[in-house]
Order: C-alpha cells, then structure tokens, then sequence
C-alpha cells in the first residue's frame, strides 16, 4: 500500500543530507523524493518496509511520527507473545498486540503477527509444570485458535513457529519438542491456517541467512511440509547480524533456493550489530550490509519485504543482550548512514 499521500515531508535537514549523499539528483527527483518514506520506495518494488515495535515506544511521538512516515509494515516484538497473550491458562489478553494493530490501522500499516509456538516467553503456568502429549497439544490448539481468530483478519502474516532448530540443524529441545515431537510444527501451521485462511504463515528463525545446516533442516522442513500439503506460506530469516561474524554472502542464493519451493521469504528481524565504541569505519560499513541485504530482498521475486526489529538504536534490544555491542539499526538520534544505504537500495 503506498503512504505517499499519508506521509508528512521529511525535514529540510534530511532533504539536504540526501542531496550531499548523492542519493537525489536534480531539483524535481529532490523535491518528489522529500516526501518519500523507505515504505515508499519499497513499494515501488512491490515490498514492503517494515520495523518492530514495542511498549516504551508507543508513547514517543518523534518516534511514532517516524513509524507512520517510514513503513508500512509492524510487528509487535513482544506484545503478541504467549506470555502477553495467555498470562494465565485459558484467560487471554490481546491489549497489547490489539494497541499495535489499531496504531498500524491509523498509519494504513499491515502487521506482521510475531510469535504463535516458541520456547521462550512462555507463561510461568506453562513452564512450571510437566505436560502430557494429549494435554500440551490441546493447549497449543486452544492458543492458536483464540489468538489467530482474535486477529484474524487483521495481521497479514504470523510467525507461526519461531527458532525451532539449533545451529546443526536438529531440531532444538523444547517444550514443544520434547513432549510432542516434530509434528507440532505442521499442527501449528494447520490450526493457524484454519483460524485465518488468509493470514501467510511463517517458520522463522536467526542464523539462517547464510547457506548451512541451520538453513538446510529449514529448507528439508519446507520441502517436505509442502510435500504433505500443510499451510506453510513462507520461511522468515530474522537477520540478527553483528559486523564481527561477517556477512552472509549466500543470503541470496539461500532466499532463492526457498523461494523455488513456491514459498514467501522475508528479512523479519534486521539489525546490524557492532562492538562498541561505533566508529565511522565501522557505520560505513554497517551501511553497505543494509545495503546489501536489502539488495539482496529484491533480486528474489518472491522476497516479499524487510523489517527491522525497531528502527531507532533507542529501542534495540541489543545492549541489554550483548554487553560491549550496539548501535544495530539505521536511526540513532539522527540519520545514520545505514538509512541513507537503505534509500540507495531501494532507489
Ligand atoms: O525484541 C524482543 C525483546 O524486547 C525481548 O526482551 C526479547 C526476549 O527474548 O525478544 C526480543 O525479540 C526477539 C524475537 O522475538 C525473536 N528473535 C530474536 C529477537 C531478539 O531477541
């Protein structure tokens, strides 16, 4: 959906900083890309731009007048969660997630649904005690029913299943794993599908971007979930990057090869983390990864959108995390030059 209409001019400040990037040539590409937000120019290739956000956030109006400019994509990054969502067995609470979707609403914003089925965030209820097979799975049912039909209609994807395979491509030990083996993933994705036959459901996970056994047992999964017929729309990569490790140079080949299996891919969760103190080697650099990934996006036709997971350093997740790291995402108190790299790509 293009916000062109809806979105206020960015600053004259910004104006002048694309102009001295090189990133709008000649007074009328200057004058028109004003007005344009990263969601704009995504649109123009038939993506969508999106970022996560969160409680503290929700009440910062510089922040939120960014929000509505910029994308046109949200995803809640905690407020959709089992443990937000289901705090005590059977009593649902949907204030959180529905604040996000009446926020997307008002900003003519989808909303990426995150998370339905993971190990963490789970309720105290949930975790504190030992489940039967027939019990674990009549409560995975009932919160997949009560939170996609709650929304439904109103998200345009979930993250059905989130992080279910460790770094070697086994399936990781949880909960839902260990007590009822791999098939929870497809009655996931099946229960989901019929609270919301319209909703594209995802499996999505970090450390996939790279070809290797992590993204393999996804691409073995897909392929076989296809295979049999279950709901399965799309493999979300979260893209949790950090300079250190190096970028993952197949990104596109691995978004290729899904996307061949006649599936949706997506970068769900970007940010690009460094070791602190962030130096202009090391930002310029951060910049031509969100360069990349992003170019990355939209050489796969059936790469469907970015989001960042929050848009402005303020709110990163990250350095309550990783201790020493930081200044993952394309704002801090100002442009960085990350989001001048994204405007560059989507250009
Ligand atoms: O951004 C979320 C942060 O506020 C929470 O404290 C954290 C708890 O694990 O989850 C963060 O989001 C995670 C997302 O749900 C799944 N992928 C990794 C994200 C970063 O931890």
């Amino acid at each position: 959906m293009a916000k062109t209409g809806t979105r206020l001019r960015l600053a004259g400040a910004l104006a002048a900083a694309l102009v001295a990037a090189g990133v709008a040539n000649g007074p009328a590409a200057q004058a028109h890309d004003r007005q344009l937000g990263l969601a704009d120019l995504a649109h123009r290739h038939g993506r969508y731009f999106g970022s996560a956000v969160d409680g503290p956030a929700l009440t910062d109006s510089p922040y939120l007048k960014i929000l509505g400019d910029q994308f046109d994509m949200v995803t809640p990054a905690n407020g959709m969660k089992w443990y937000a969502t289901e705090p005590q067995q059977g009593v649902f609470d949907w204030k959180d997630g529905d604040a996000i979707v009446q926020l997307a609403r008002a900003n003519h914003q989808r909303v990426r649904g995150h998370t339905l089925v993971w190990h963490s965030q789970l309720p105290d209820w949930l975790t504190s005690r030992e489940w039967t097979a027939s019990e674990l799975r009549a409560i995975l049912k009932k919160h997949t029913f009560a939170e996609v039909g709650h929304y439904r209609g109103k998200v345009y994807s979930w993250d059905v299943v989130n992080e279910a395979f460790n770094e070697d491509g086994t399936y990781r030990d949880t909960i839902w794993y260990q007590t009822l083996g791999p098939g929870y993933i497809a009655d996931a994705l099946r229960w989901a599908h019929q609270a919301d036959p319209h909703a594209k459901l995802y499996l999505n996970d970090y450390n996939l971007e790279a070809i290797g056994p992590k993204s393999d047992a996804y691409y073995r999964l897909a392929k076989d979930l296809k295979a049999q017929g279950v709901p399965l729309d799309g493999v979300g990569f979260q893209g949790h990057l950090a300079l250190q490790y190096g970028y993952p140079a197949t990104l596109e080949d691995n978004l290729r090869r899904f996307t061949e299996l006649g599936l949706d891919t997506a970068l769900t969760e970007v940010d690009v983390r460094m070791q602190l103190p962030a130096t202009d080697e090391k930002l310029a650099e951060q910049a031509t990864w969100y360069r990349d990934l992003t170019e990355a996006c939209l050489a796969v036709r059936h790469c469907v959108g970015v989001t960042v997971w929050d848009y402005t350093d303020k709110y990163s997740w990250v350095p309550g995390v990783f201790p020493g790291e930081g200044a993952p995402l394309p704002w801090d108190d100002q442009l960085k030059p990350a989001y001048y790299a994204l405007r560059e790509a989507l250009d």
